[in-house]
This record gives C-alpha cells, structure tokens and sequence, in this order.
C-alpha cells in the first residue's frame, strides 16, 4: 500500500514539473521584478535539511522554512538568523570559509507579490550552479541540471499577496556523470551567480520567436512565434518599423505560427553593429526585441559574413569577473571584458567554456563583436552514460534557446577537447544534429585536438572533423609542447577542405615577472610564444580564426605554484588585476594589421 502510494506521489510530481513550460526568450522584454539582493542562506555540507538520518528526503526539510510554534518545538535551523549572501554572485568569492567548498547552500528570499487577474508569474534564474531544487511556500516547483544556463518555474499557483517565501537548495558537489564532469581547469564556483527574477505576463502569452535571416540569404527573414496559453489561436504581427516592415500571420492551435517575409535591411556586421527595433504584438501580449540581422556560411575554407570572406580575429574568455574576481555577472563586467576584447583588436570572441551570462552576448550584439558560445563538454565525459547525452543535450538546447536571436553568436561550440573513441563520436554526433534542427542558420565547432605525423607536421583529422562547420583546434605548441622556437619549423595539415579556427594557445605568465625570454613564467616568456605563434599562423593556408587562450587570468584549483599561479591560471593577456602583460601588445599589433 505505502509503495503504491509512493508511486501515485511520483506520478503527481511528475505531472505537476511536465507542466512547466520551457524557458521564457527575451526576459529584457518582459515586466519583471528583480529578486536580486541578500538572501539568507544556510550552509548544508551533510545536506541535512534535504536528508533525515537514514538518508531519506524529508518532508520536513529546511525548505519549509519552519519556525518554532511554542517554546518546546525543536527546530534545528532558521534562515532568518543566519548569514546573508549577494544575488547574483558566486558563494566562494563571498566567504572565506567557502572559498574551496563543494557542496549544498540553501538560499531564501521572502517576497510579496500583489496578484494581477489575469496575468501568469514566474521565477527564472539566470543560472545556478550546479544543481538547483527550488521550492516556493513550501512546495517543491522544480529543479535545474547545469550550472551555466537559465531556467523558469510558473509560480502562479501558488503564489501569495504577502509572505512568500522561495527557497534554493544550490549544490556544486562535482560528478562524474554531470556535464562538466570532476576534472576541469576553472573554478568551480557554486551558488546563484545570475540575476534572479519574477517575470509577468498576460494569461496568454509570446513564449518564443526566432526572427533571423533564412540561411543563405540577405533579404529573406525566416522564422516563427509560439504562444503559450489558453488562447492559441491569435493574429500575430511582426514589425520592424525602421525597415517598414509589418507582417501579419495566425498561429495554429498549438499557437505556432511560421514567419516569412522580404525585408531590405542594413546587415549587422562588427564594423556596423546595426541593431533593429522588432516588435511582435499577439491580441493578448506586446513583445519589443532589438535584432541584428546578418548571414553566417562557408564556403570550402573560406568563413563568410553576409557573404564577404572574414577572418575571426579574437580572444578566449572566461566567466571571471574583471578586477574583482569570482563569476562575472553584470552588465559592467561584461563591457569591461569586451572592452579589453576591443582594445586589442578582436572582432571575435570564445566564450569558454559554457554559455556566459546573457550580458556578454547582448553587449557583443551591440559592440559588434562575433561570439563563438559553447557546453561544458568537456575532457572527460561520460560518453556511454545516457543521461549524461540528455544532460548535455538540455545545456545545448537552453543555450540556444536564450541566445538564438543574437546576431553576434556565429558558432555554437560541442565540445573542448575530447578524446578519440567511438563513443565520444556518437555523442557528439547526436549533439551537432540536435544543435542543427534547433538552429539551421548557425555553424557548429568543437575544439579538437591534433597530433604529429613526423616531427615536424602537425595534422587535424579527427573524425569529428567530418560534421563540424568550422574546425577548432587547441594546441600549446611552445608551453606543453616544446619551447617557443618549435613553432617555426612546424606546417600544418588538414584532412578536411574547412576552414580552421585556432581556438586555443598561449602560456603562463605572472604579470611583472621579468626575466630573459627563455625563463618560465616570465612576460617574457609569454610575449615569445605569441612571435613564434603568431610567425607560425600566418603561414596556414586554411586558417580563419584565431582565439589565443586566454584574456585575463582565472581561477583554478589545479594551479598551486606559490607566488606565481597562487590558484590562477596565468595565462591571461591581462593579469586579474587588469594589467596587461607584454604579450598582449604583441597580439594588438599582429590584430591592429589585419
Ligand atoms: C586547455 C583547456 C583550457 C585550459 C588550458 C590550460 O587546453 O582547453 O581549459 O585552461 O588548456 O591553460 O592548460
């Protein structure tokens, strides 16, 4: 009886999560309320307010938020009285007794909420890493996989007037099975890193556009709407009224419309970042975006924007808060780390090494700088692991989804540096077709790793290689791999006719450390690899990119040295304290000249 109660509970839990809708595009266009600020947090290293004490969940987890009723109730926590954290922002960089820690923080944030007739409430998050269970009132409304991806809970239900209160149970425990697994080289740094909101909207509602160029062409603008709400069935007008566009189309029953029309329209390119007003108005909602419109294709080697052959000249970055260190997570952070991008040259970046906070990608949108967005595939996955692929898969999907509409991101990214196997292929394989039938328009990478045929030829044919667009290949030729002078005698080949973004190399340097170009650690170490890297570049036939890791210093539990890495991997153009480094003015003139 208890078991077939169990399995009914379930069921209903399960019912009751399939509802949700999927995420919410352009929450920019939408009233929402900011849940940002201090939230009471409590430190959970034994999950106890998950588990009772023959790790069972418990009904009464600290997600009740209970309070004691008389002075006999026992009660083993209270939020109120406990510490406070920053919303956005990572735990590790916000208390020194979490700087290393792994593991679960509960968050609460009490909050009222006037309820409108007629209008539905959610809570998105812009990410929480890396595994959120989130419960209002009480009530569990859902939980999130992936730490770098956003998502939203329709909370109308169950919201109240007054005293409601939200709870996240955030963990950042690492596993072998997620999606990045236990070995990576950045910070694992846990919490609610990005903005946390209530987004309104009418009962029936715009869930979900995509208004870009048809594949292939300058004047076609290809896409559709979906509606999500009772009233299915609307006219839906789609206006961009600086190029006298208005278009006028029905959803269907399941308030899916496709949209089609000739537009002529001043294509978005780094040189002229043209951003475009487009409005799509239902009968029952009123949505404003800003869009950029451009064509992204190639043609044997060639990488071609709005049809003119293009080299990507840019930069890796890391989420890593400029100055201040931790996640980035603001408006200000991202221009100031595009600004550097700027600075030296790029009309590219690589956004490593999963989706970056949506900041980045609007400001690159209007900066004008192209964006290669990409998953924590990473190293060592699970590539026989079933849920591992649909975990992955997931992160992909929400990553298109937020950014699909961004004229800036020209690549979606699979996968950084995987090795070889049969397994690996598969699931990367089902990852690209997965990316391609969600967005046609875009070309897909990975950044693969190559190896030598003889001593001096290097070669890239992985069989990845066979379904990618763009070829990425990492290599640290001169750091990892021989000192910098190797790169002079090296010629590189390739088993594809594609064109070849060189999507990482680079090497360790403490920003003031002088010494002669041959000691380690040195600016001028550094500054050497670049002039032997960049010689080297120079004479691929079917190079097209270039994204040298990496802008800025960053943090990382594999990178002891003392007073030289110090848990920082050195290899930033800029120091963490935004100082640039020698090699970055070597990489500024080779940019400045191209
Ligand atoms: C790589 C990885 C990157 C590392 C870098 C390094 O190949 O893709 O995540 O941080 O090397 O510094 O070793």
């Amino acid at each position: 009886m208890k078991l077939l109660i169990l399995i009914l509970l379930l069921a209903v839990c399960r019912a009751v999560q399939a509802q949700q809708i999927g995420l919410i595009a352009n929450t920019d266009g939408r009233k929402t309320i900011s849940l940002d600020g201090q939230w009471q947090t409590i430190v959970d290293p034994y999950e106890s307010g998950y588990y009772n004490y023959r790790y069972q969940p418990s009904d009464n987890g600290y997600f009740k938020n209970a309070k004691p009723k008389s002075k006999t109730d026992l009660i083993e926590y209270d939020f109120d009285s406990s510490a406070t954290l920053n919303v956005p922002g990572d735990w590790n960089t916000q208390s020194d007794q979490l700087f290393f820690y792994e593991g679960t923080v509960w968050y609460k944030k009490s909050f009222d909420y006037p309820r409108k007739p007629d209008t539905r409430l959610f809570v998105y998050f812009g990410a929480a890493n890396y595994f959120a269970d989130v419960y209002l009132n009480g009530e569990k409304i859902g939980q999130h996989e992936g730490g770098f991806t956003p998502f939203n809970f329709e909370i109308t239900k169950l919201v109240r007037d007054t005293g409601n209160f939200l709870v996240v149970k955030v963990d950042n425990k690492r596993r072998l099975d997620a999606v990045p697994t236990l070995m990576t080289d950045w910070w694992n740094y846990g919490g609610l890193t990005r903005e946390v909101k209530l987004i309104e909207t009418p009962a029936t509602f715009v869930h979900d556009y995509l208004i870009q160029l048809q594949k292939g062409s300058r004047q076609r603008v290809s896409g559709w709407v979906k509606l999500v709400g009772e009233k299915l069935s609307q006219r839906v007008t789609v206006r961009i009224p600086e190029a006298g566009i208005s278009k006028t189309v029905n959803t269907d029953a399941h308030g899916f419309a496709e949209v089609d029309f000739n537009a002529e329209l001043k294509l978005w390119s780094p040189e002229s970042p043209k951003l475009y007003d487009v409005t799509i108005e239902a009968e029952t909602d009123q949505l404003r975006d800003h869009i950029g419109f451009r064509t992204i294709e190639t043609k044997g080697t060639d990488i071609l924007l709005n049809g003119r052959p293009i080299f990507l000249h840019g930069v890796c970055i890391h989420e890593e808060a400029p100055l201040r260190g931790g996640r980035a997570y603001s408006r200000e952070d991202a221009r100031t780390l595009l600004g550097w991008a700027k600075e030296l040259g790029a009309n590219f970046v690589r956004l490593a090494h999963y989706p970056h906070n949506e900041f980045m990608i609007r400001e690159a949108d209007r900066m004008g700088i192209l964006v290669w967005s990409e998953i924590p595939v990473y190293w060592t996955i699970q590539w026989e692991n079933a849920a591992t692929l649909e975990n992955a898969r997931n992160q992909l999907g929400e990553m298109i989804a937020r950014d699909k509409n961004r004229a800036a991101v020209v690549i979606w990214s699979v996968a950084n540096e995987t090795p070889l196997s049969d397994a690996r292929l598969t699931f990367l394989k089902n990852l690209i077709s997965h990316a391609r039938s969600l967005d046609a328009t875009r070309l897909m990478s990975a950044a693969m790793e190559r190896h030598y045929i003889n001593d001096t030829t290097q070669m890239i044919d992985d069989p990845l290689g066979e379904y990618l667009d763009v070829l990425g290949c990492n290599e640290y030729v001169g750091w990892y791999d021989g000192l910098p002078e190797k790169a002079d005698r090296l010629e590189w080949r390739s088993k594809y006719q594609k064109p070849l973004v060189m999507s990482e190399f680079g090497g360790d340097a403490l920003f003031g450390h002088h010494g002669d170009a041959g000691a380690r650690w040195t600016e001028e170490y550094q500054e050497s690899i670049y002039h032997h890297q960049i010689a080297m570049l120079k004479k691929i036939p079917f190079l097209r990119g270039t994204s040298p890791w990496i802008l800025t210093d960053f943090r990382s539990p594999r990178r002891p040295l003392p007073n030289i890495q110090d848990y920082w991997n050195r290899k930033g153009l800029i120091s963490n304290r935004g100082e640039k480094k020698k090699a970055f003015y070597v990489l500024q003139q080779w940019y400045k000249q191209l």
